[in-house]
């Protein structure tokens, strides 16, 4: 149970006997207590929960982007924990709500999401920044990257009997840009919890980068000193590569990054470099050649 945060989930949970329901009609969500964080973005039309709900990629569950909502109802996603393993002082696993005590309260956040398809939507998450959760349980200073692991189980995620990628999908970020204040561990959006098909119950968000960094359902947090393999890189490296800033001047090899299709919207947008945070991440990168790096 998410305990931090949450009113009322007891008596949700006792008048809709959720044991029953669940099977029905997949999650319940719970109504989140947040505060709004001026980290948010400004002056953009959020895209409908509805949109956000139905339109996905969660290959575990299949690669139209209808899938996710519509065969996600198998993950469990309570009870939940979370290994804070590798290069850390104490290294264990902890529950969701253990993880959201590490910082004062949940935020809401809004971002600008960029996939590297080509589409892009503004969501409402609700989260804590993934800097706090590393300030608590302290890295060890050989510690220089973060890996993030999705859970695999293959009867949850019937995706994973497939070969369209390597399981479990993996994620990294280089240190600084875990610890930047935009970098984001989400257990909701819109104000509730997080529905299974956008990665509940808990997953990342870094917005200045392609979608496809921000893993969903998160087992495993481990702090290496390499630079780690990641899911896409390993699947497709001429494609992929590690760092996957949002930079409209690199063409993806088989199409152009250079414009975006905002769900909900008929014309298209020029994409920003960095999706539009440079102003907060681009020091992080200076003296890296962008072209290469994508
Ligand atoms: N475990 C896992 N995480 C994942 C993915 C995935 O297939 N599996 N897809 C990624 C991609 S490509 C995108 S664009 C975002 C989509 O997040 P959303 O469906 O919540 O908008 O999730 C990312 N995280
Ligand atoms: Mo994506």
């Amino acid at each position: 149970m998410l305990e931090v945060g949450i009113a009322g989930a007891g008596l949700m949970a006792a008048t809709l006997a959720p044991a029953l329901v669940e099977p029905l009609f997949g999650m319940t969500q719970r109504k989140l207590q947040y505060v709004e964080s001026n980290l948010s973005t400004h002056g953009e039309k959020l895209t409908s929960l509805d949109a956000v709900t139905t339109y996905n990629n969660f290959y575990e569950f299949g690669t139209d982007k209808s899938d996710p909502s519509q065969r996600a109802f198998t993950l469990r996603p309570e009870p939940w924990t979370v290994s804070i393993e590798g290069l850390v002082a104490s290294p264990r696993r902890y529950g969701v709500e253990d993880i959201l005590k590490m910082h004062p309260s949940l935020e809401e956040r809004v971002y600008r999401h960029r996939c590297v398809e080509a589409w892009s939507m503004v969501i409402p998450w609700i989260g804590i920044p993934l800097g706090s959760v590393i300030r608590a349980v302290q890295p060890l200073s050989k510690a220089k990257y973060v890996v993030f692991e999705t859970l695999y189980v293959p009867k949850q995620m019937p995706g994973q009997r497939t070969d369209v990628l390597q399981w479990p999908y993996l994620e990294g970020l280089r240190m600084d840009e875990a610890m930047n204040p935009l970098t984001l561990l989400s257990v909701g959006l819109y104000g509730e919890t997080l529905q299974n098909q956008n990665g509940a119950p808990i997953r990342l968000v870094v917005p200045w980068k392609y979608g496809f960094k921000s893993i969903k359902s998160i087992v495993k947090i481990k702090f290496v000193e390499k630079e780690p393999p990641t899911a896409w890189n390993l699947s497709v490296p001429s494609e992929y590569g590690f760092y996957s800033n949002v930079n409209p001047n690199v063409s993806h090899p088989r199409w152009s990054q250079a414009k975006e299709r905002r769900i909900g919207e008929f014309l298209k947008r020029d994409t920003l470099m960095f999706n539009g945070y440079g102003d907060q991440v681009a020091a992080m990168y200076a003296g890296m050649d962008l072209k290469k790096y994508f």
